[in-house]
């Protein structure tokens, strides 16, 4: 059976929710990938982040195998033997007093919405159902109606009213905007991505953070950061926003919190802000499984055993730095942190991103356009020197004959 068999099916049986780049993959092992054909990739998606510790990663996948074949679902209709032992290691992990365990991103984000909304209600005194939250212009935090109602991205909202109110929007990286929203009293909570990655991997001035967070401080208001593409290593710290010192009020995390086996996502608070919460009023059938539970901790113990936060900051500056030397004329910006980079690509004799992108496939290297023009490039953070080297040299190799 070969790739375009397989493209076939998606298109006849699967709904057209997304424009693949054509390449059929079947198996994955570190910084690589395989299509179907047998021919081999470098992966520089990492599944948007989720993949950091490597696809197919040893440990990770023997805590999957043995837990599998124990207990894979109770419901938290009943206590299981691996969530408590879970909930204590990530919160000492990320230095929080408590975990709520969620599946996907998007319900993490829902989780954080909620208890800012109860916080405000219940902790800071806002009249019922006036709640406020702060978010960006260019934001992503995942698909739901409340989380499109968040966003300013067309694609993302349009034709799919009514939308959620009590969302107040400001243009990123703007710390006097930010200062004008937080005069409302109304305002509980504000929502960012240390890195807003759909955005086309756009790093915010440095100190942004910091100030953000001290302003909300200021104002009784909570700092919410929405690290599940950030997060977990790729900007090179644990978390993006460890590069100020900022420890925020509600942590969101995904992806890379089970190194890319299953959904896991966790919402992380300390106990003025996650016991408003109480029995009854939140949760889901998954969220908290003893098979996720176990994979979560193998997937953060790789973190630390790989020293996969240095790797990320050493392994980024060269990449920077060589893409930014390679001078060519399609390359207008290169920018990002740790391995959460991108290009910013100037169309040239009618090529665009895509083509750099299907010329790279072609070279053994995959990664995917964002907004036309922008290529984002995150290898799995156990991606070696000589490996990054080699991938780099693929990238400008394809580059150069993209023009040709
Ligand atoms: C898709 C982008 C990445 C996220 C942040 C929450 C979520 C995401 C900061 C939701 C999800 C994804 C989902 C993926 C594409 C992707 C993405 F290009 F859209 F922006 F990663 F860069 N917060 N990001 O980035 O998490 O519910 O998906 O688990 O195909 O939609 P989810």
């Amino acid at each position: 059976m070969n790739s375009q068999h397989f493209i076939e099916l998606e298109s006849k049986f699967g709904a057209h929710n997304y424009h693949p780049l054509p390449v059929v993959l079947s198996k994955g092992e570190g910084a690589f990938v395989w299509d179907v054909e047998g021919k081999q990739y470098f992966d520089f998606l990492s599944a948007y982040s989720a993949v950091n510790q490597g696809h197919c990663h040893p440990k990770i996948i023997n805590a999957l195998i043995e837990q599998a074949r124990t207990l894979t679902l109770t419901s938290r209709a009943f206590y299981n033997d691996k969530l408590g032992p879970y909930e204590k290691f990530i919160t000492e992990y990320f230095g929080y007093d408590k975990v709520l365990p969620m599946n996907s991103g998007a319900e993490a984000d829902e989780t954080a919405l909620k208890l800012a909304r109860r916080w405000g209600y219940d902790k800071k005194g806002v009249a019922e159902n006036q709640a406020k939250i702060i978010v960006c212009d260019g934001n992503f935090h995942g698909r739901t109606i409340t989380i499109i109602s968040m966003s300013t991205d067309p694609d993302s909202f349009k034709g799919f009213g009514p939308y959620t109110p009590g969302f107040e929007f400001i243009p990123y990286n703007n710390i006097p905007a930010l200062e004008k929203a937080l005069e409302d009293e109304n305002v509980v909570g504000f929502l960012v991505e240390p890195i807003q990655g759909e955005a086309g991997v756009f790093v915010p001035d440095d100190g942004y953070l910091k100030k953000a967070y001290d302003l909300c401080k200021s104002k009784n208001v909570l700092f919410i950061a929405d690290e599940v593409q950030t997060g977990i290593a790729r900007t090179g710290k644990l978390l993006a926003c460890d590069h100020e010192g900022v420890r925020p009020d509600i942590l969101i995390l995904g992806k890379a919190l089970s190194g890319g086996v299953m959904p896991i996502s966790a919402v992380l608070a300390d106990d003025e802000i996650m016991l408003v919460i109480k029995p009854g009023e939140h949760g889901s059938t998954f969220g908290g499984n003893p098979l996720a539970a176990k994979v979560a901790v193998a997937a953060l113990e790789v973190v630390k055993e790989e020293n996969l936060a240095e790797k990320a900051e050493y392994l980024g500056k060269i990449f920077r730095e060589e893409l930014k030397s390679f001078n060519h004329p399609m390359v207008e910006l290169v920018r990002g942190k740790g391995l959460l980079n991108a290009i910013v690509i100037k169309p040239t004799n009618g090529k665009e991103a895509w083509n750099v992108c299907l010329k790279m496939a072609e070279n053994g290297l995959l990664a995917k356009p964002t907004h036309q023009h922008i290529i984002r490039f995150a290898p799995p953070l156990v991606i070696t020197e000589e490996q990054l080297r080699k991938a780099i040299q693929i990238i400008k190799k394809s580059l150069n004959e993209v023009l040709n």
